[in-house]
Parts: structure tokens; C-alpha cells; sequence
């Protein structure tokens, strides 16, 4: 009985850190604001939004065309600002970090 009692605790307690642990990765998604070169057209936005949203550990891109600016939620522990611009750059659209949040 003792034994099922002590597995039962270590059972809840590893899934308790789990559930932490999944909610603090959460919490530490960071943005990042780009001002993008090159954009000329409409279909542009399009093409850099593709190339950030290859950057493994993003999240979400949103693109404004008439502001000339990337907006990018990511996960830190697999992506970084600096390779996230060069993906754009690398499409052809020059990224600048223009904010940090
Ligand atoms: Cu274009």
C-alpha cells in the first residue's frame, strides 16, 4: 500500500512539472517587429511570410505590406531574431530588427 501511494505521488508530481513546463514555454514566446526591404508588390508579403514561417520555433508572421513591417511570434529556445531576418533576407527582403518586445 505504501508503494502504490509513493508511485501515485511520483505519477502526479511528474505530471504536474509537465503541465508547468508546457505552460512556461508558453509564457516565454517572444515578438520581434521587422521593418522588411524590398517589398514592392502585393504578392511580396506573401513570400516573406513563407520564408520566416520556415524558421523552426515560429509561430506566427503577420506581414504589413503599407508599413513595410513583420510582426513574429516565436519560441526563443528554437529560434533567434537574428535568424528569422535572415531568412527574409535570404528571400531577397532585407529584415531589420525594429522592435523588441
Ligand atoms: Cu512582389
Amino acid at each position: 500500500m505504501k508503494y502504490i501511494m509513493t508511485v501515485l505521488i511520483m505519477v502526479i508530481t511528474l505530471s504536474l512539472g509537465g503541465w508547468n513546463l508546457a505552460v512556461a514555454s508558453d509564457q516565454a514566446d517572444r515578438e520581434a517587429v521587422y521593418s522588411i526591404d524590398n517589398m514592392t508588390c502585393a504578392l511580396c508579403p506573401i513570400t516573406v511570410r513563407k520564408a520566416m514561417e520556415k524558421v523552426a520555433g515560429v509561430r506566427d508572421v503577420k506581414v504589413d505590406f503599407k508599413a513595410k513591417t513583420a510582426t513574429v511570434l516565436f519560441d526563443p529556445t528554437q529560434a533567434t531574431i537574428e535568424a528569422i531576418a535572415l531568412a527574409s533576407t535570404n528571400a531577397g527582403y532585407p529584415a531589420h530588427i525594429s522592435g523588441k518586445k
